[in-house]
């Protein structure tokens, strides 16, 4: 009998550290040799010329989840994953989410049931808390935490998720005593819908004024109060979708002064502009998204953010509506822009984009990269060493990437149901040709290989990035701050 049921044989194997040619061994779904020359596998795959990468995780994703205008997205747990798959990524994590008045617990039972029913490749789910009465924090999340369901977002906008300043301190509070992590979406809604009233008031109805109304200062202000709320608490956060370079710089001095505030970014800030969401006629309403992209000199700030290492996470916040009367369009041909589904597309391209762009024009390394979309979401969210690496004892979650494949974008290739890519005609330089997940080589040179409900649901363990830092003593001086030392 062969000692492995599959062995890589001459690829590059990349972690986030570094480097080296080698075979690797898979037996029962886990790497179990690292070295050269291995004994031979039940299955052999020549990996000469291409790289091994860690499988992606991407670790915010919207997945049969209906949005806050009550429009279902387009992608369910099977479609999702066999995008993602495509595209390199075998670990998702999407989100259940708790309506006001509803049990946090159900919403979380009602969606493990589509994941575990649907999913191809492996899943951890966030809980998204929008009623965060002292039940749901004191008895519910406790037990969720235990089952392994670790982290949670909260939002700072929208009307029926938006939780206030006094909510945010509860539920960070309560993320501190319980080692969750905590993703924000950090946005000041009345910034938002101040300015929508007057630019519809206005006559100002086109796509583009998304973007306007979802004013930079309005990110940037929410994100440095949900990084004080934090700071009084004393609990590590992480902002998750950050298009503004001014909240960036919120997040950059926070980091400067030894908090664990986390920063996640994403491919529609690194790769479009608020000039796709003015293009003809209802086109724009293709790139509404929020945050919303920002003009090209942001976007370059976005880019010099991950080279400097401000942000951990390069998520794809795939959110996908069809731009049609279910999706986009719902609200008619011709919406006003604040009636428009908000959400782009990218869970099959998120690692194809930033490989070609990032690491092929020498913007980031190939070590930064593997970090970006793959090792730092398994640490923050618990899933390391399982997930997001290649070792000894890992599960054999891998991408063998052609660095040199060029790829023109086109929706007509792309697995997911949205029926449109906002990364149209863009050339790419790098594909991943053949994908393994738990040692099952589930996308073969193009073709899928996967049974519905064949990828398992990962309980999330706390993870040492929600444990708050040891405080410096001046931060902790009542004079100066009266939040951690009283409540602690
Ligand atoms: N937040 C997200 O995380 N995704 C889509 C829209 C939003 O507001
Ligand atoms: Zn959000
Ligand atoms: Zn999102």
């Amino acid at each position: 009998m062969a000692p492995y049921d599959l062995v890589i044989r001459g690829g590059t194997v990349v972690t986030a550290a570094d480097q080296s040619d080698c075979d690797i061994g898979v037996r029962d779904g886990r790497i179990v040799a690292l070295g050269a020359g291995l004994d031979a596998g039940g299955r052999e795959i020549d990996a000469t010329g291409k790289l091994v990468l860690p499988g992606g995780i991407d670790s915010h994703c919207h997945i049969e989840q209906v949005s806050g205008m009550g429009i279902m997205c387009a992608d369910d747990f099977h479609s999702g994953t066999v995008a993602a798959a495509h595209g390199g990524t075998t670990t998702i994590i999407p989100f259940a989410v708790q309506q006001r008045g509803e049990s946090l617990r159900r919403a979380v039972d009602d969606y493990r049931q589509l994941g575990d029913a649907k999913a191809v490749i492996d899943f951890a789910v966030h809980m998204i808390i929008t009623d965060p009465t002292e039940h749901v924090l004191g008895q519910e999340l406790p037990a969720l935490i235990h089952d392994g369901y670790t982290s949670f977002k909260v939002y700072m906008t929208y009307d029926g998720t938006k939780l206030d300043d006094y909510q945010m301190l509860d539920v960070l509070s309560a993320a501190r005593r319980e080692g969750a992590m905590t993703m924000i979406h950090a946005e000041n809604w009345d910034m938002i819908r101040w300015l929508t009233r007057r630019l519809l008031d206005g006559g100002n109805r086109a796509p583009k004024f998304h973007a306007i109304s979802h004013a930079q200062i309005a990110e940037g202000e929410a994100t440095n109060r949900a990084i004080a709320l934090g700071r009084l608490v004393d609990t590590p956060l992480l902002i998750v979708h950050v298009s503004a370079e001014e909240a960036m710089e919120e997040i950059r001095l926070a980091q400067s002064r030894g908090l664990k505030v986390y920063g996640e970014t994403c491919p529609q800030y690194l790769f479009l502009t608020i000039d796709d969401l003015d293009r003809k006629g209802m086109e724009g309403a293709m790139f509404c998204c929020s945050p919303p992209p920002r003009d090209k000199a942001g976007q370059e700030a976005i880019w010099r953010g991950l080279q400097t290492g401000i942000f951990q996470v390069v998520s794809s916040d795939h959110a996908p509506y069809r731009f049609d009367a279910t999706g986009k369009l719902k609200a008619g041909p011709n919406p006003s822009f604040k009636e428009i589904a908000n959400g782009v597309p990218g869970i099959e391209l998120r690692l194809p984009l930033l490989f070609s762009e990032g690491v092929g024009k020498s913007r980031i390394d190939l070590q930064r990269f593997v970090d970006l979309t793959a090792t730092a979401a398994a640490k923050i969210y618990g899933l390391y060493p399982r997930k997001g690496t290649i070792a000894v004892g890992s599960d054999a979650d891998l991408a063998i990437w052609d660095p040199d494949r060029r790829v023109t974008v086109n929706a007509a290739m792309l697995h997911d149901n949205t029926g449109y890519t906002p990364y149209e005609g863009m050339e790419l330089t790098g594909w991943p040709v053949t994908v393994v997940s738990r040692g099952r080589v589930v996308i073969d040179h193009g073709e899928l290989n996967a049974d519905r409900g064949s990828g398992e649901f990962l309980p999330c363990a706390k993870s040492d990035h929600a444990k708050p830092l040891q405080r410096l003593a001046m931060e902790l001086d009542p004079k100066r701050n009266f939040g951690a030392r009283i409540l602690f």
